[in-house]
């Protein structure tokens, strides 16, 4: 209980919107009891810049354990040769990977933002996109979906790209590792799969593994489909070696310049507690239940695109392969994903508004909105809920002027929900 009223009061009002509400935006989870605990430890009171073994302050005689054992249990998980524990979240961890591996000016290919790629594969707005040259790789077409890979070799023979990324926030359907290895190897790219959507795919073994498909480095988040804190993991193939000496850019050499631009390239102290969580989210993420909970959040999906479609909602490429589904609302029922948004907030359904393929409305506006089911799965919903969801979802945006209506939504979703225990309140 924190001793600050105001601030305590917020806290138990955010208690009870996770307790009464569904979490639907695909990049969201529930933690743990032993993760939340791991993050309000006393690691939190820590520096420990450097690497285990090699720090600049005194008194690390847990705290190298404890990242070892983070380490040992993320390379165990992805099948990686190494893996840093250290980025404080995802865009940091690509950025790491971009100053260990290219110059100022060098060439990266990676997806559309409005075609679902990420802001940190080179929107204009970011510092990458400043520093290096994006070109960019889309979907054929907005009914099936799917990556144009003819279009995307034709891109890289011509560019030459030093990296090409496989990797989304807001894309439905699976992606061909071959295919992007087949032309990553041919113009002499490194392969990078920032898998912070579906790494919890990837390590309960539902969805292919980018490292055994050829990649040679992945980026991650660790709290979305993974279920672990906020923060981020770099995995890849390669040999560390001495991170004080500045090595040579060979594949081989990767774990060397990626520790080399995490600390102290990009980063200062790593997150202690975090490192904690991370440590004791992977051991969850280890224990067989996890393939079986990744499973049930692709076998939900699937179900809830099913149930949305028969309810009218128009989904971008028709279904999900994947944890996420991209509905466009504008053509489902000429409203917004922003309004959606609002909407489905105020019966306690939550997930965003996301720009579409060939979107004609602004990104702050756009016509898509975006959820998922890693939070729901977590929760313990089933195929058999997924009625339920979309029948509220449709319920809303068909009272959407009725407050009295939304009100009654709003109780039933409340109703529904504390059935299902938060993982922390078990
Ligand atoms: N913000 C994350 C998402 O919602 O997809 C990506 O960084």
């Amino acid at each position: 209980m924190l001793q600050d009223k105001t601030l305590q009061k917020l806290l138990s009002d955010e208690e009870t919107r996770q307790r009464e509400g569904l979490e639907l935006v695909p990049s969201e989870n529930y933690v743990s009891r032993d993760v939340l605990e791991a993050l309000g430890s006393v690691f939190t009171n820590k520096y420990s810049e450097g690497y285990p073994g090699r720090r600049y302050y005194g008194g690390q005689e847990n705290t190298d354990q404890v990242e070892t054992i983070a380490i040992d249990r993320a390379k165990k998980l992805f099948g990686s040769d190494h893996a840093n524990v250290q980025p404080h979240s995802g865009a940091p961890a690509n950025i790491a990977v971009y100053q260990a591996w290219l110059n100022p000016g060098d060439t990266v290919m990676a997806m559309r933002l409005d075609h679902g790629g990420h802001l940190t594969h080179g929107a204009p707005v970011t510092a990458s996109a400043k520093l290096y040259n994006f070109v960019r790789y889309g979907v054929k077409d907005v009914e099936t979906g799917e990556i144009d890979y003819d279009e995307m070799r034709e891109v890289a023979l011509k560019e030459k790209p030093k990296i090409l990324i496989a990797g989304f926030s807001g894309y439905p359907r699976s992606l061909d590792y071959s295919k992007f290895a087949a032309i990553g190897n041919e113009v002499g790219a490194m392969l990078m799969a920032d898998i912070a959507h579906i790494a919890g795919l990837i390590a309960g073994k539902a969805l292919p593994n980018p490292l055994d498909h050829g990649f040679h480095v992945m980026t991650s988040t660790t709290h979305k489909t993974l279920r672990g804190p906020r923060g981020g993991l770099i995995l890849s193939k390669g040999i560390a070696g001495n991170p004080l000496k500045a090595p040579e850019k060979t594949i081989e050499n990767l774990p060397t310049l990626i520790d080399r631009e995490v600390f102290p390239g990009t980063q200062g102290g790593p997150h202690m507690n975090n490192i904690l969580a991370k440590a004791v989210a992977f051991g969850e993420a280890l224990d067989p239940s996890f393939q079986v909970y990744a499973n049930q959040i692709l076998k939900n999906a699937k179900q809830l695109a099913d149930e949305l479609m028969k309810r009218g909602f128009k989904l971008v490429s028709n279904g999900t392969d994947n944890h996420l589904i991209m509905i466009d609302m504008h053509r489902s029922f000429g409203i917004d994903g922003r309004v959606t948004q609002e909407i489905l907030d105020r019966v306690g359904l939550t997930g965003n508004c996301n720009a579409i393929p060939n979107d004609t409305l602004p990104p702050f506006r756009p016509s898509g909105f975006r959820l998922g089911t890693p939070a729901i799965t977590t929760r313990g919903l089933v195929e058999s809920d997924m009625a339920f969801v979309a029948e509220q979802m449709q319920k809303a945006v068909n009272s959407k002027d009725s407050e009295s209506q939304l009100d009654k939504i709003k109780a039933d979703v409340a109703v529904f929900a504390l059935q299902f225990p938060l993982p922390s309140d078990k």
